[in-house]
């Protein structure tokens, strides 16, 4: 019933016989332009559906209204976690969905779907705030009915060109490279909301760090690699001591070999770690918020006293919670490959280290001399 690409799964759910759906928001961490695809799709199938809001303990009303507001619609709001108002919303889905329905529970990973069928079947389920914690469809009984737990992550399988962009509708490669364009600059501008108050806290954080002579390490895997070695590699450039330390195994190579590091990722984690002092700065950059070896390091060196500072997309994950201060970007919905996630955190990168320069009189001048190379005597080829 779902179908593995590499990592993210595509989820079509309307092949999995449901009758009606309940889609899970998350209110903590809403990311509303990702609902819109499922209510897009709810439509599509024609699928009678109930929206319902959870994690409430974590938010106040003025945060639900807006929630509210940007679906258009009001819902029911509980808490999973401290059962207020669960008996309601569960008395709405009995008396929407008669016996003999096959419910779909829907929803972006950590909005507690799982957590929900768990609470109405008593059943132990697998529930966790790591992103992907149900990676299958699965069918549960509840009261003549059945419950379907679904996967966090819906690709349109409908839009068959999308990979990073729906390029439907493009008829040539010039309106292909006009929308890809312009979908990437929509990923740094719909960041702009989420991502300010993080920014300003994170920026007058650092600023303070790098005034009492600590330094910024930067972390990520994969393409937040790239974007964890563009922040080191600017700081570099207007004179800030940044070292950048990821998952890259040819950049792991003397520590990996020597000591077995890199094989697992609390060993990275630790190594990343030994690296910070309590004076620091550890930017861990994760898309999805739950790369292993980034917020274990992350929560590593905030034990030690170091400035911890999250640039992610999901803000209820483990990244999300052991960082300090998270910078969230908004740059879903993506395809099966992310792309601007990443132009998000490269923008949001680039500012903050062009910020810190701006702050601290860094002028061109000063710039172009960190960046010039420096000659210096160096032994002939060939002496030992
Ligand atoms: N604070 C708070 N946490 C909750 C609530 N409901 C669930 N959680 C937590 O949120 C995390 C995610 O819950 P799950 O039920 O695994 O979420 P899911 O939607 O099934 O996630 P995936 O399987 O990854 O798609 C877990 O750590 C839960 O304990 C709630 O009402 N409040
Ligand atoms: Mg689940």
């Amino acid at each position: 019933m779902s179908t593995r690409v590499t990592k993210k799964l595509v989820t079509p759910f309307e092949t999995c016989g449901a009758t009606g759906a309940v889609l899970l928001v998350n209110l903590y961490d809403p990311q509303v332009p990702t609902l819109r695809l499922f209510l897009e799709a709810l439509e599509r199938a024609k699928l009678p559906y109930l929206i319902t809001g959870n994690k409430l303990d974590l938010v106040d009303p003025r945060k639900v209204q807006q929630v509210q507001k940007e679906l258009g619609q009001e819902f029911p709001v509980m808490s999973l976690l401290t059962g207020e108002n669960v008996p309601a919303v569960v008395a709405e889905i009995e008396q929407r969905f008669p016996q003999g329905s096959r419910i779909v529970i829907l929803g972006i990973f950590n909005s507690g779907k799982t957590s929900l069928i768990a609470r109405l079947t008593g059943k132990d389920l697998r529930i966790g705030d790591i992103p992907g914690t149900t990676l299958e469809f699965e069918e549960h009984e509840w009261n003549g009915r059945v419950l379907i737990d679904s996967v966090g992550q819906v690709i349109d399988v409908n839009r068959p060109l999308m990979v990073g962009y729906d390029f439907t509708g493009c008829e040539t490669p010039e309106e292909m490279f006009e929308k890809a364009l312009r979908l990437e600059a929509e990923g740094i501008l719909s960041s702009l909301v989420t991502a300010k108050e993080g920014f300003l806290q994170a920026l007058a954080l650092i600023s303070e760090r790098l005034e009492r002579g600590g330094k910024i390490v930067t972390t990520g895997a994969g393409a937040s690699a790239l974007v964890a070695e563009e922040i080191a590699g600017q700081c570099y450039e207007t004179g800030v001591p940044c070292l950048c330390i990821t998952n890259n195994m040819a950049q792991a190579l003397p520590v990996s070999f020597a000591k077995g590091t890199a094989e697992e990722e609390g060993g990275l984690a630790r190594f990343i770690a030994d690296q910070v002092t309590e004076k620091d700065v550890l930017i861990g950059i994760s898309a999805s918020g739950g790369t292993g070896f980034v917020y274990e390091a992350v929560r590593l060196a905030r034990e030690k006293g170091a400035l911890t500072v999250a640039i992610t997309e999901n803000l209820d994950t483990p990244l999300g919670k052991n960082a300090h201060v998270v910078i969230k970007s908004n740059a879903k919905p993506e395809g099966p490959s992310s792309t601007r996630i990443q132009t998000a955190h490269l923008a949001i990168g680039h500012a903050l280290v062009c910020i810190l320069a701006a702050l601290r009189g860094i002028t061109a001048e000063e710039s172009i001399r960190y960046m010039l190379p420096e000659k210096i005597a160096t032994k002939k080829m060939g002496i030992k």
